[in-house]
């Protein structure tokens, strides 16, 4: 020890400032990654989940956490279980899996977690204050019944002819769907454009109005974009990051939100309430139980929270029906015969009415969203120690807790080959999913036990849920009429990825469409 004398630090004094930063930093790294490891392996709380080994401190499992996030589940469930815990970026999260996790997770108490203490850093810089994670609690589950009316038959059998009108228009205003030509029989279109571009249209029309929608052909979409950028994993870690996305997410929610505001003051003022669309619900219902009003700020704010839920993950669904539907030609046949059977052989406009009789159709939907429901982990924070049943494990305050409803989704014990597109399985099943569970022989009925959950569960379960049955079952149901498609030569569905907030299609698949009237006429 004594070594450690005047010599050394004479030695010290030689080397250049920089180099021992450098070398005081990298002991430092060194050092937090040996404390790290060593307290993983000599101290395990035994009333704690197991933690998922990790080298680095704070950034913990992120990547490959970030990179395959079912591959992670699946690799840590071998080695611990149906519950342990991982260090993402400074956070701790236990993971729970299976229809019991979801149970744990999606109907735990109000005072014991918390979605707007997971998600108001990532949601509110993109969707403004005092609504959906900027409010406590009771005012969101209110927020929710204020726009239920939009989301009724009435509504739905208002917007489907709205939606094939909008569908019909896209088609004839872009290139890659042939355009104004009526003689060419295929073309290709960039299916990660197209889809998106359709859900916007759609989505804002129905659920917004007319004036909305046109606001979409010009300064509005590069706005939402800006949005959209500012909605990435990465603002989830790091809600503030200094980058140009983080300011043009700032600026386009301003912008966004007076647009909406100014649209707001306009329907009070000429005081027709009569569409269905979700402005109009706010400006009839949005008063709350303790006499307190949205505010015009507030009700503004919402329309971009419901558009922006609705955007992400019904394009990203769209385009995995339609990849699913061009790796399978027989089931697109059998879906036009459907089409044929239900409206008939000249196949007049689409109603609401159709999509309720073509089981096909909706089981191809709900087939897509067991495959590829759009959000992988479901996060809550943790507000007082939680006990996890059955186990000794406690999840202490300021940890989260995440379920993942893909996993049962995705696992032979609950699908019969899970791997394999087969809308056709939905028929054998009944309606109610409801689970036996063969470890204890105990059928199980509460909803969130249930092995299908791409809408979530519990309070804070998705209101989207029948609008997005309306708006695929539609768009599916044009494209199924007026094309057949393919995916590009010697190519499969694309894996997904999973670094953006839903999971997408990780090729930009470019799809190769006939237009059946043309190519049927000339043989
Ligand atoms: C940097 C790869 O990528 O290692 F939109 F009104 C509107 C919030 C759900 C957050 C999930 C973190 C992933 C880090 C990867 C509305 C319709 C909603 C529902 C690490 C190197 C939004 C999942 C956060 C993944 C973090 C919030 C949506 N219906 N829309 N390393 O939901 O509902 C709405 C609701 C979520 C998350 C993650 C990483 C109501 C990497 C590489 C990189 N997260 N996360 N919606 N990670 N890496 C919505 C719920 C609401």
């Amino acid at each position: 020890m004594g070594m450690l004398s005047c010599d050394s630090l004479a030695g010290l004094a030689k080397i250049p400032l920089g180099q021992l930063v450098l070398a005081g930093m990298a002991t430092f790294v060194v050092v937090a990654i040996v404390v790290n490891v060593l307290s993983q392996i000599l101290f395990r709380d035994p009333n704690r989940p197991p933690v998922v080994f990790h080298w680095i401190p704070f950034f913990g499992s992120a990547i490959p956490y970030g990179m395959d996030p079912y591959k992670f589940f699946a690799d840590n469930r071998k080695k611990f279980g149906d519950v342990y815990t991982f260090v993402l970026l400074g956070r701790k999260v236990t993971v729970a899996l299976g229809p019991k996790g979801n149970d744990f997770v999606l109907n735990a108490k109000l005072s014991d977690v918390s979605a707007e203490d997971a998600y108001t850093h990532l949601t509110t810089p993109v969707f403004g204050n005092g609504v959906i994670y900027d409010c406590p609690n009771h005012r969101l589950m209110e927020q929710k019944k204020f726009a239920k009316s939009s989301f009724t038959v009435p509504a739905f059998r208002s917007y489907v002819p709205i939606i094939v009108e909008e569908v019909r228009k896209y088609w004839l205003k872009s290139p890659q769907f042939f355009g104004q030509d009526p003689n060419r029989v295929s073309a290709s279109a960039h299916l990660m454009t197209a889809m998106p571009e359709l859900t916007i249209f759609t989505a804002s029309r129905t659920l917004q109005g007319e004036a909305i929608r046109a606001k979409f052909d010009e300064s509005f979409a590069e706005l939402y974009h800006d949005l959209d950028r500012g909605f990435t994993p990465i603002h989830f870690v790091f809600p503030h990051i200094p980058i140009p996305a983080t300011f043009r997410r700032n600026a386009a929610q301003k912008k966004v939100s007076d647009t909406y505001m100014e649209v707001i003051r306009d329907r009070r003022q000429r005081g027709d309430l009569s569409d269905f669309d979700v402005i109009n619900a706010y400006l009839k219902d949005a008063i709350y139980k303790d006499g307190v009003r949205m505010t015009d700020r507030e009700i503004a704010n919402m329309q971009i929270g419901i558009l922006m839920g609705g955007q992400h993950t019904s394009s990203a669904t769209s385009a995995w029906a339609l990849l699913h539907l061009g790796a399978d030609p027989e089931l697109r046949e059998a879906l036009y015969r459907e089409q044929i059977e239900v409206c008939g052989e000249s196949l007049p406009d689409l109603t609401y009415e159709n999509l309720q009789n073509m089981p096909l159709l909706n089981y191809t939907i709900r087939e897509t969203l067991r495959m590829h429901p759009p959000l992988h982990s479901l996060m809550r924070k943790v507000r007082s120690d939680l006990a996890i049943e059955g186990t000794h494990y406690v999840v202490p305050k300021g940890y989260y807790v995440l379920a993942s409803p893909g996993v049962p989704m995705m696992d032979s014990n609950y699908f019969k080959d899970p791997t394999t597109f087969q809308p056709s399985r939905w028929a054998e099943t009944k309606n109610e999913i409801n689970l036996d569970d063969s470890a204890e022989g105990i059928t199980i009925s509460k909803g969130a036990k249930s092995p299908y959950l791409p809408f979530g569960a519990g309070r804070h379960r998705c209101i989207g849920e029948h609008f997005a049955y309306v708006q695929l079952g539609t768009i599916l149901s044009m494209f199924i009429r007026e094309f057949t498609w393919s995916l590009p030569e010697g190519r499969g569905v694309p894996k997904p990825d999973y670094t953006s907030m839903v999971t997408l299609p990780s090729e930009p698949s470019n799809i190769i469409w006939t237009r059946r009237k043309i190519s049927e006429k000339k043989p």
